[in-house]
Parts: structure tokens; sequence; C-alpha cells
């Protein structure tokens, strides 16, 4: 730009040309603002120019005080101009540059699901929050502690067999036979009231052919309070049951044998498709849904839970056997195969 001595008449006709030319040239508005703000801002040309007036003799003053007005309004009237005829080139060609086909579809995107086994255990925890249940979790790999020993599982037992359970090669550390331990843990690590369920994968060796795999998923659960009697467990299970199942099922209840419990129950609830009768998916009417008892008093000891004071019962239940019965899948292997035909129907 020019320099501070603008004043002369010269130099302003000077300023007109040069301006003229440099806006004639801006490729863009940015560059026009830019040129603005040299020109015309308040540290432009044109600010210091109309400043330097003060310093002329008076009789110069006026004249010249209004050859620069001039200009200035002259380059307002140039930069404007050149502003809006940038602004609708770009109008112009916007439709070459953003545009889109408002018909177009596009395909759906594919969304996933919940696998059965999630959707089970969805509804199990639901289930049981609602009467006042946590979940509690804890390691896959375990000891012989909290997986067989804490539960009464003597050393001559065959789940202690290497053939039964999967163990770490070099260390007495095994991938965990049922979610028990989990419960062991919980026991140690908390002073009843306790009311937790304890989902997760659990690993056998022994029963793996074509029907099942080395991993299935086990839900448990451990009631323990002062008073807790053989009623709370059979109440537990009829509201469990009939809240998985549906309200019109019958629940029956028969003798069973655990290690870790005592008594020990097996439940049933009546079949949805022949309504007890006896039909080709049941076992004569009923099916069978869970283990469960009063916990061992030395299982209660083992915990840390002093059983002169406390009570309580557990069941435990296969989550792949709750999703077959509730939605009448009639194979076990659907669950190995990953089959995304199988996976879909959910
Ligand atoms: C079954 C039977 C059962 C338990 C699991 C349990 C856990 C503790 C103490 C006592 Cl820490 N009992 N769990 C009790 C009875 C049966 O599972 O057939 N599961 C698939």
């Amino acid at each position: 730009m020019q320099g501070g001595q603008a004043s002369g008449t010269a130099d302003l006709d000077q300023l007109v040309r040069s301006a003229r030319e440099q806006i004639a040239a801006a490729p863009d508005e940015a560059t026009l603002e830019q040129l603005r703000i040299d020109l015309l801002g308040k540290k432009g040309v044109m600010t210091a120019t109309l400043r330097g007036l003060g310093s002329l003799p008076a009789d110069q003053r006026a004249a010249r005080g209004a050859r620069a007005n001039d200009v200035k309004n002259e380059i307002e009237s140039m930069l404007t101009a050149r502003t809006g005829a940038l602004a609708d080139a770009r109008l112009e060609t916007i439709g070459e540059r953003e545009w889109m086909d408002v018909t177009f579809v596009p395909a759906l995107a594919r969304r996933g699901h919940l696998h059965p086994l999630s959707l089970i255990l969805r509804d199990v925890k639901a289930i049981f929050s609602r009467i006042g249940y946590e979940v509690a979790l804890g390691p896959e790999v375990e000891d012989d502690f909290h997986n067989f020993e804490a539960l009464n599982i003597p050393a001559e037992h065959p789940a202690r067999d290497t053939m039964d359970s999967f163990y770490l090669e070099g260390s007495p550390l095994l991938l965990r036979t049922h979610t028990s331990p989990v419960q062991i843990r919980y026991m140690q690590a908390h002073q009843p009231p306790i009311r937790i369920i304890a989902p997760g994968a659990v690993y056998r060796r022994d029963a793996t052919d074509p029907y099942h795999g080395s991993q299935f998923h086990q839900v448990e659960g451990l009631c323990i309070d002062e008073d807790i009697r053989f009623s709370d467990l059979k109440g537990t299970i009829e509201y469990f049951c009939r809240s998985l199942f549906g309200a019109d099922r019958r629940i029956r209840i028969t003798g069973d044998h655990f290690p870790f419990t005592e008594p020990s129950a097996g439940a049933a609830v009546s079949c949805g498709i022949c309504g007890g009768a006896g039909c080709r998916s049941c076992k004569g009417g009923w099916l069978e849904i869970l283990g469960s008892g009063m916990v061992h008093p030395q299982v209660l000891r083992n915990g840390g839970i002093d059983p002169a004071r406390f009570s309580g019962f557990a069941f435990g239940a296969g989550l792949e056997r709750l999703a077959m019965l509730k939605y009448k899948i009639a194979d076990l292997r659907a669950f190995l195969d990953d089959d995304v035909r199988f996976l879909r129907q959910f």
C-alpha cells in the first residue's frame, strides 16, 4: 500500500488505481475481506490518509478532505461490487459442487442383535434384580480351594480328575467347572445379608462330544440371611420359573443330591407344549430347570459365615438349557455351530 503521505491528489489517484487493480484481481471473498481491512480498516491506508489531513494548511484541508472522502467511498463501492460478483459466481456453481440426490435410497444398515444366551441372561438378571439380587462375577481360572474344597467336593471326587476338568499346564489352577467359586469368594468378602446371582462361562472336559462343547454357561444364585428356610427357596424358585416361562406354569420340587447343599432339591416346570400331559419334548410333562438346596453348614463356614447364626439357599441352572426351553431350540449343537441362520431367528 501507499505510504503515510497519501493526502496529495496524485497519491490519492495512485491509491485508487492500485486498489482497483487489487480488487479486480482478488480471487475470493476472503482476499477481498483482507483488502477491505488493509484499505479501509482502522490501521488501513485510508484512515491514515484522513488523519493526515489535520496537518495540512487550513485552505487546502477542505478540498483534499472532500477528495479523500470520495476516494474512500469509491473504494468502498468497488469492494462491495466485487464481493457481490464473487458471491454470485459462487452461488452459480454451487450446484456443480454441492448436490445431493434426494431420491437416493441407501441400502439399510444390517443391525445386529443379542445372542439367545445374552437374551436369557438379561431376563434372569431382570427377574432377580426385582427381588434385590445383585450380579457377582469372578475369575474363570480358579484354584482348587474355591472350585472344589470349599464346596465339600472331596479329593477322590471324579470332577477333580484331569479327565473331567481342564488344569493349566504346570500349575494347580484350573478352569472353573461351575460358578460356585464366585459365591465362595463373595461370602469371604461379605457378611450376610447376601443375595447374588453369579452368571458366566464354565468348563468341563468330561462332557465333550458332538452335542456338548467344553465350555457352557451357568447362572447360580445365593441367598444368605438370618432365618432363611426351605420355604424361601421354594418361593424364590416358583417366582423365578413363572417369571421366565409364564405365570400359568406349575412347579415341581423333588429331592436331589449335591455335596454343597443339604437338603438338595431339583426343580421342574410343567411343559409349555403339552401342558404337563407328556410329549416328545418333555420328560412326562415336566422340564427340569435347575438344581438347588440349603447351603451346607460346612460350605458357609468355608466362606467365613457362621452357620449358627445364618442360613441360606443356593441354586444353579444352565443358561443353554434355559434358552433351549424358552426359545424351543431342539438341539444343543446350535450353540456350538455359530450358524448365522440359527442366530438370526432371535
Ligand atoms: C445344577 C446344580 C447347584 C448350587 C448349584 C451352590 C453354591 C454355593 C453353595 C451351595 Cl457357594 N450351592 N450352588 C447349589 C445347588 C445346585 O447347581 O444342576 N446346576 C446346573
